[in-house]
């Protein structure tokens, strides 16, 4: 069962100025920035009531964010809905004949495990779906 929309990626050509208008736009600073040398992209994370917004630049140009600017243009890339075990929505999703992307998960952006939907099977949209990682409490 998808849980909660996670956040939505948003795909940028210039990471500074996209994230100067989105903090003009949503009127508050982003909570964390992070890079993501497995998928090739800087990250930008705004909190937008229960969601969020991720901004993604590529960092190369074999990148899947650069390859989505080189046909298509800036905005939305992909929709993340939260999962509690993704092991098991993967089962399911590829049960219902959904192409997933990853056979296994993978480590993403903020602390995630993610596992991609490929758009054609998924009525045009990039689906993400993602698990918090739980870390251990320290003592
Ligand atoms: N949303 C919707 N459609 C998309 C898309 C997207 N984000 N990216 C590609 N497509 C479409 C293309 O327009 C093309 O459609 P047409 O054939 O109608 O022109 C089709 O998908 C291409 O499919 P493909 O040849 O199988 O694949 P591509 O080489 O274009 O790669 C994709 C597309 C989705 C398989 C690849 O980008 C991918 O594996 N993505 C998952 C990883 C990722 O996106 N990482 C970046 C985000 C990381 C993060 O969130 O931290």
């Amino acid at each position: 069962m998808l849980l909660n929309l996670e956040h939505l990626g948003l795909a940028v050509r210039d990471l500074p100025a996209a994230t100067a208008l989105y903090t003009r736009l949503l009127g508050q600073a982003p909570y964390k920035t992070e890079h993501v040398p497995s998928e090739a992209v800087d990250t930008v994370f705004f909190r937008v009531g229960g969601s969020k917004i991720e901004l993604l630049a590529g960092t190369n140009a074999e990148s899947a964010i650069s390859k989505f600017l080189e046909k298509k243009t800036e905005g939305l890339h992909h929709v993340a809905f939260e999962v509690e075990d993704i092991e098991v929505e993967m089962a399911r999703l590829r049960a219902e004949g959904f192409i997933l992307l990853n056979d296994a998960p993978k480590r993403g952006a903020d602390n995630k495990l993610i596992c991609f939907v490929h758009p054609k099977s998924a009525g045009g949209v990039l689906v993400e779906l993602c698990q918090s990682i739980k870390t251990e409490p320290t003592e």
